[in-house]
């Protein structure tokens, strides 16, 4: 069986320099100290939420302060990584000034369902970056982005330029290689939305969920946790949508673009998905702010297509 580290060492030289796979290994620990720290949250008082409210405005729980800092510590941890950007934190942090990499991260996506213990996860993207300016580029310039699902198992998801690999952490803390290459079905009739925000829609959306709905086959599924609802489409296919509110379409909806759209259109694209916000694929989407949040589509290309095809002839009606 492959291991994490092995996978990375016979990367190393070709996809990989020394210092990425320096980087992705401090990361790979850093989930595995995270996913300790969740098994054991409720035991160890590691539950409920803070005072404190982040910088999207949201109650801090004590598991997202601590899976921050892990994170963060990672970023200490490997000498090139010169900026930490985190979900958590207002601005950029110089870690390394002789850094040559930001690493951007959710260290706890989906948290507000820690204590229903739902599966959460850590989001993680690589690039380039000496300066604080050179943060700010596109989801294509990515090096290396992955997730972890916090689950039944704990999972670890990882694209460095050569398709997508799922290693499962396993009682001795050893990430193993369990799919090579996966591949997400261009095709699908499961769709993950949530349908509260139906009044919010856009008539291409509601147009599409409405059809979805009343076609025999169709199902849909949503667990309120981005990480989740991604890896079952990597499992087994699918489409997540979060589209724009239609009636603030500026403030882009929910989902940030670098350290949530980026790295999932990343790894999604890298499977043979598609990863859209409308017209536009997420990785061309040129960033603006560090927390700017886009509508979010992705899953089996074929199922994405109907609505990017749906929006370019709506465009064309305007
Ligand atoms: P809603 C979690 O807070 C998150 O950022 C994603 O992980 C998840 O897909 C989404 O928000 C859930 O949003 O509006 O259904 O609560």
């Amino acid at each position: 069986m492959t291991t994490f580290e092995a996978y990375l060492d016979a990367h190393s030289g070709t996809l990989l320099n020394e210092d990425m796979v320096t980087i992705l290994s401090n990361i790979a620990e850093a989930t595995r100290q995270i996913s300790d720290k969740l098994r054991s949250s409720s035991l160890s008082g590691l539950t409920g939420a803070t005072d404190a409210i982040n910088i999207q405005g949201e109650t801090q729980k004590p598991l997202d302060i601590l899976s921050n800092e892990i994170m963060l510590e990672a970023c200490r941890k490997s000498p090139a990584v010169a900026f930490a950007v985190s979900e958590e934190l207002d601005a950029e942090v110089l870690i390394h000034p002789a850094g040559e990499y930001a690493m951007i991260f959710d260290p706890l996506d989906g948290s507000s369902n820690l204590d229903v213990n739902v599966t959460v996860g850590t989001i993680f993207s690589i690039i380039e970056a000496s300066s604080a300016a050179e943060i700010l580029k596109n989801g294509r310039s990515q090096l290396a982005a992955g997730y972890a699902a916090y689950g039944p198992q704990t999972n670890l998801v990882l694209a460095i330029g050569n398709g997508v690999q799922i290693f499962t952490l396993d009682q001795h803390g050893v990430y193993v290689m369990t799919t090579a290459d996966a591949r997400i079905a261009p095709e699908t009739k499961e769709f993950a939305i949530n349908a509260a925000r139906r009044p919010s829609w856009d008539d291409v959306i509601t147009e599409y969920v409405d059809g979805s709905i009343g076609t025999p086959g169709y199902n849909m599924r949503w667990v309120g946790s981005m990480v989740a609802d991604t890896h079952r489409i990597f499992n087994r296919g699918g489409i997540f949508l979060y589209p724009a509110d239609r009636s603030k379409p500026a403030s882009g909806g929910r989902l940030r673009l670098l350290y949530e759209a980026n790295p999932i259109g990343f790894l999604v694209e890298a499977a043979g998905g598609s990863a859209i916000a409308g017209k536009t694929a997420i990785l061309d989407i040129e960033p603006t702010s560090l927390h700017q949040r886009v509508p979010v589509i992705f899953g089996s290309r074929q199922e994405v297509a109907k609505i990017s095809q749906a929006y370019c002839i709506a465009r064309t009606i305007e």
